[in-house]
């Protein structure tokens, strides 16, 4: 019997809510899967954390978790502490050292699910974002001089690497391969920015070569949200930097029906740091506690840690759960314009898993 140690890091608001509901089911999976169990160590980490103790995590924190086989992470963000302080603290804090540079966020129209594009039906819309998720944008280089003075000066520095750029592109390719139609698309804004993206358009040629199988092309960022609305269907695999990445992941999974069902991969794919996995959403501080967070985007994105522990069986067995739970517009949470409570979803799930005999 395999035993997996999963660090659990709620985080805020509706993070609490949605990783209880995950475990909740990823118990239950493990029991009714077979051949491998789950033991969760909890972390109390993030906002809550920071205001007792001026940190979102412990100064060991990093080493605390190291060790574990996969990270389940919910959200990170709190009305009464600064974005900037906690995301730096806790989200970037763990995927930046752990060097997890691709993240990898699916989009698919679940059963059940209606996106607001009219006449875009599954077949239609069945994506993965690529997110390069260790420098660019994110890159944490700048500062701020004369502060409050007229004068006052403020960067914020994208540095993009050969390294970081060829390692995103061979892994968007290599997935791109690994999917039914070999295609490509590498998002990019070479046109304003004439350096460094032109270095990032440069390298997708360079690694586009060891991939001849994998038809790609190159879209302005701009010009990429509106092919996203209005033809969908001419898409399969996406990648594009960290910023560019996190604004059109947003715009998926609202295309894709709601955020609260959208789930996200943080990856080391060379495994010399463990990986976590969160929903796309953030900590929802509108409606924390109030038992309504959809949990189905942390429901997916246990689905993604299951497949990088090696379990693809669970992980196509809580599919399965899940879309029977979508199928069902009683079981839709008020962000999928439904009625139903987490814990309602939740039981679903479990439920579903029951009741599946393949
Ligand atoms: N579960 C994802 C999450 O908590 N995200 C919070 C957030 O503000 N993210 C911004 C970013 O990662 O760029």
């Amino acid at each position: 019997m395999k035993r997996y140690r999963i660090a659990a890091i709620p985080g805020d608001g509706i993070g609490q809510e949605v990783i209880a509901a995950g475990i909740e089911v990823l118990q239950a999976l493990a029991k009714r899967a077979g051949g491998f169990e789950m033991a969760f160590d909890h972390f109390d980490w993030g906002s809550e954390h920071y205001k007792r103790t001026g940190a979102m995590m412990p100064a060991d924190g990093r080493e605390r978790i190291k060790g574990h086989d996969a990270i389940f992470f919910g959200a990170v963000g709190s009305p009464d502490v600064p974005d900037h302080v906690s995301l730096w603290g806790l989200r970037l804090a763990i995927c930046q050292p752990f060097d997890q540079y691709a993240n990898v966020r699916p989009t698919r129209l679940l059963p059940g699910i209606r996106g607001p594009l009219r006449d875009v039906g599954p077949a239609d819309l069945d994506w993965v974002i690529v997110r390069e998720n260790s420098e660019g944008e994110y890159a944490g280089v700048g500062g701020r001089v004369h502060r409050g003075l007229p004068q006052e000066v403020a960067t914020d520095v994208s540095i993009m690497t050969r390294a970081g750029v060829a390692r995103i592109m061979r892994f968007a390719f290599a997935l791109a391969r690994s999917r039914p139609r070999k295609t490509l698309t590498v998002v990019t804004k070479s046109n304003a920015q004439r350096y460094a993206m032109v270095m990032w358009d440069e390298i997708a040629a360079e690694v586009a070569a060891e991939f001849p199988d994998v038809a790609w092309d190159k879209m302005l960022v701009d010009a990429m949200t509106m092919r996203m609305t209005m033809r969908p269907a001419s898409l399969d695999t996406i990648v594009a930097s960290n910023l560019h990445a996190d604004i059109l992941s947003d715009l998926a999974a609202a295309l894709a029906g709601s955020l609260g069902i959208a789930p996200t991969a943080n990856l080391n794919p060379e495994r010399r740091f463990p990986s976590m996995f969160e929903p796309i959403h953030g900590s929802a501080f509108d409606i924390a506690g109030k038992g309504i967070a959809n949990p189905i985007g942390t429901f997916w994105t246990a689905t993604l840690m299951l497949e990088h522990l090696g379990e693809r069986p669970a992980a196509e067995r809580l599919m399965r759960a899940i879309e029977r739970v979508t199928a069902d517009p009683a079981l839709h949470t008020p962000d999928l314009g439904g009625r139903a409570t987490t814990g309602q979803v939740t039981a679903a799930a479990v439920a579903a898993l029951a009741g599946d005999n393949r």
